[in-house]
């Protein structure tokens, strides 16, 4: 703990004015005790409203299993808490559709109305190469709407020439949490081959009074993408993901018995096109959310006469095309 003792120093107010000299004099110095230090730990950038991520690297205070909980650690962000497994990203603020979350290209929704599934909620940030935080209105290059930002959960391929490669990590914790992600690439001369499989789960955890609260999960996923080099300058790219999740919900009457996702896609890189156009990527991709909530299915002692179950469906698909100028061949 710290002890300050600041000098008190007489001041010309008009209290100040009324009071005799001799009053400062006689007066105990002022005490302010610190209680705790804030420390903040923030990754060195030199482009203050772009953060660029590996989330492959160590985090604190645990690898995060949801997109949400990596992105807490970002300064700016903040989490609403959404049940055991995700929470709802909070950017300066704003959130939901301020806040779009695109996962490899896709303008990603949760399926659920009462916003169960957050775009986080599909995400299992160490299976992702890198992830990227744009705070703030200022890019284009991500559709509109991002009023708070954006942020972008990408994989990449490594600069292999050729052969296999791999990353595997696996988590264990109290109250039965179990994280583990597995990723494979294969780099030929022409073609290769990426694939992610994750899997998370966790039972209901007990708070400090000992109270057991209900908020156990259970996900995995399986990423897949292939891709084929045409020749330098062109390059094509095929993705299908697909994942399955359930969780229990202390906040609400209602959990999460389904969510199930199935996205597909393809990315084609056109490149030295013209002295102008540098580069053009154009993707086009459809996503699939199936998610059923019920009052019973994941409750021990669910009331058979007040059985609920509600289910709904979110079929997001995009196609955009961005080309990348040489900037100066546009200046005069
Ligand atoms: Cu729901």
């Amino acid at each position: 703990m710290k002890k300050i003792n600041p000098v008190l120093k007489p001041v010309a107010l008009g209290i100040a004015a009324v009071m005799s000299s001799a009053t400062f004099a006689e007066q105990e110095p002022l005490t302010i005790y610190i209680t705790s230090n804030a420390v903040m730990t923030v990754p060195q950038t030199d482009t203050p409203l772009t953060v660029e991520l590996d989330p492959k690297a160590p985090q604190q205070p645990i690898p995060a299993s949801d997109g949400a909980s990596f992105l807490k650690n970002v300064p700016g962000f903040s989490v609403v808490r959404k049940g055991g497994t995700d929470g709802d990203p909070v950017l300066r603020g704003l959130a939901g559709s301020r806040l779009p979350v695109l996962l490899d290209g896709m303008d990603f929704h949760g399926g659920c109305s009462s916003r169960m599934d957050p775009p986080t909620a599909y995400v299992f940030p160490e299976s992702f190469d890198v992830v990227k935080v744009f705070k703030g209105p200022q890019t284009v290059a991500y559709g509109n709407g991002n009023s708070a930002g954006v942020v972008v959960f990408e994989h990449s391929m490594k600069a292999l020439e050729t052969g296999v490669s791999g990353d595997a990590s696996v988590m264990l914790g109290s109250f039965g949490r179990k994280d583990a992600v597995a990723d494979v690439q294969a780099t030929g001369d022409q073609a290769y081959l990426k694939t992610a499989l994750t899997h998370s789960e966790s039972d209901n955890y007990k708070d400090g009074n000992g109270t057991e609260i209900h908020s156990k999960y259970e996900r995995e996923s399986a990423t897949l993408i292939g891709g084929y080099r045409i020749d330098n300058d062109t390059n094509v790219e095929l993705d299908y993901v697909v994942s399955r999740g359930e969780a229990a919900y202390a906040d609400r009457s209602m959990d999460g018995s389904q969510f199930d996702r199935e996205s597909y896609g393809a990315k084609l890189v056109k490149g030295n096109i013209s002295p102008l156009v540098k580069n053009v990527t154009a993707r086009i991709y459809h996503s699939y959310i199936d998610h059923v909530m019920d009052n019973y299915s994941l409750r021990a002692d669910p009331d058979p006469n007040k059985f609920s179950v509600m289910k709904s469906t979110e079929k997001p698909m995009g196609l955009d095309s961005v080309p990348t100028l040489h900037w100066e061949c546009l200046m005069p």
